[in-house]
């Protein structure tokens, strides 16, 4: 098949999946393009046949790696939309796959309107703020819906993500549940030069997140403070992003700066993931969570708040721990337990990287490429799709990359 697949190109869960499934359907034979706005800052192998296409240099772009930019400028998305459209025609593209939907689902609502039959077969992959903020935002929540309506398929990647997105949208159907993935050679108990989890008798907590409000990272600063107050403990900060400010400064005020590790962006997380004991996680919502599955695959429990897809990813009381949203009391003590009996701990980990095994890699883009081939199939074979999609008429694609604030 020929697959263009559309991503942001900084850090984050979307980009991370996206770039793998271009990557190993290209290792499975299949002409794949990606179309990034800058190169992406995740590093893939690009040796693998995929081919790359951008609109803009890596240097000098304003946008810091740790930001999901979807703020695009009218030039950016016209630029994008050219390339795109570029590559469909010349190359005939039998699908364009686009993850998270702001401002893709734009972009193949614009190749559908320009294309009109000759289009790819179209599908969207809905990830998690652009249905939790931006599908719910009261101007630009409709827009966004309509341009969902001319996709050939619809997934998205929990179960609880699935139902949110019907609600939000008003979905005739919800979306098909393709669960995110992890890379498991790369994820596993012993990535982190063969540290052994609990061995320590100062335990290490990760915290691995882009720090955007919706990671809720100042609370999960909190917890640690208190946990602090308890026992000997130190955290490892993996990643960054608006909030880390205020994150410092809570570790300031409370002089247990010397406890915290500051990583910043890396690209080796599993090294990193597979040293320590426990993932801390204090989210206002996540449509998954991918940092707590790789947590799992390294060996290593989560303790998280049971919040949309992460009760299906977090096992409560097997392979980590679930809080309700606000109860860091509860959060505090569960860590302090958990962390003061290696026996259990081990257990948990064990469990943990035994749980992540039934989210491989192999088996999400076998997943994505049979949704691709029977879509392919109904087309080839001229039948009507279930649902027929309609192009809808939009009015101002952009200005949804206006206004949604909060993420
Ligand atoms: O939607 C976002 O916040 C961005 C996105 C990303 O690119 O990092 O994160 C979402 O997609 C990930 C991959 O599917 C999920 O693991 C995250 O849970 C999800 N984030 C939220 O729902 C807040």
């Amino acid at each position: 098949m020929r697959i263009g697949i559309m991503c942001h190109s900084t850090f984050g869960g979307s980009a991370l999946i996206a770039i793998q499934l271009a990557d190993l359907l290209a290792q499975r034979g299949h002409r794949v393009h990606l179309f990034t706005r800058t190169p992406p800052f995740i590093r893939w192998d690009s040796g693998n046949g995929v081919t790359l296409h951008t609109i803009a240099p890596p240097d000098g772009d304003p946008i810091s790696a740790a930001d999901l930019h979807v703020n695009w400028s009218t030039a950016e998305f016209e630029a994008f939309l050219s390339s795109v459209l570029k590559v469909a025609q010349t190359e005939g593209l039998d699908v364009l796959h686009f993850h998270y939907a702001v401002p893709f689902s734009f972009v193949s609502h614009a190749v559908k309107t320009r294309m009109g039959v000759d289009s790819p077969l179209l599908v969207g992959t809905l990830h998690g703020t652009d249905v939790s903020i931006h599908g719910k935002h009261a101007d630009s929540g409709p827009e966004l819906g309509n341009a969902l309506k001319h996709l050939d398929a619809l997934t998205t990647v929990s179960t609880s993500h699935a139902r949110l997105a019907s609600d939000v949208f008003g979905l005739p159907m919800p979306p098909q549940v393709i669960s995110n993935f992890v890379d498991l050679s790369r994820f596993r108990p012993g990535a982190g030069d063969g540290y052994q989890i609990g061995s320590r008798t100062r335990p290490r907590i990760a915290h691995v997140s882009n720090f955007r409000p919706v990671k809720r990272a100042p609370d999960m600063a909190r917890v640690f403070v208190s946990i602090r107050e308890r026992i000997n403990a130190a955290l490892w900060l993996i990643g960054d992003g608006a909030e880390m400010g205020l994150v410092r400064a809570i570790f300031n005020r409370h002089s247990v700066n010397d406890h915290v590790t500051y990583w910043g962006l890396q690209h080796d997380i599993p090294r990193l993931l597979a040293q320590t004991d426990l993932l801390l996680l204090t989210s206002q919502t996540e449509s998954f969570c991918l940092a707590a599955l790789e947590a799992m695959a390294c060996g290593v429990p989560v303790l998280a708040p049971r919040v949309g897809g992460l009760p299906e990813v977090v096992l409560d009381g097997e392979t980590g721990l679930l809080f309700e949203v606000d109860d860091h009391a509860y959060a505090v003590n569960a860590a302090v337990e958990l962390l003061c009996d290696p026996i259990r701990l081990q257990g948990m980990g064990e469990a943990a990287a035994r749980h992540a095994r039934g989210f491989s890699h192999v088996e999400g883009v076998d997943s994505y490429e049979a949704l691709y081939r029977r879509l392919l199939d109904v087309r080839t074979n001229g039948r009507r799709a279930a649902h027929p999609r309609e192009v809808p008429v939009l009015s101002h694609p952009l200005r949804l990359a206006t206004g949604a604030a909060g993420e």
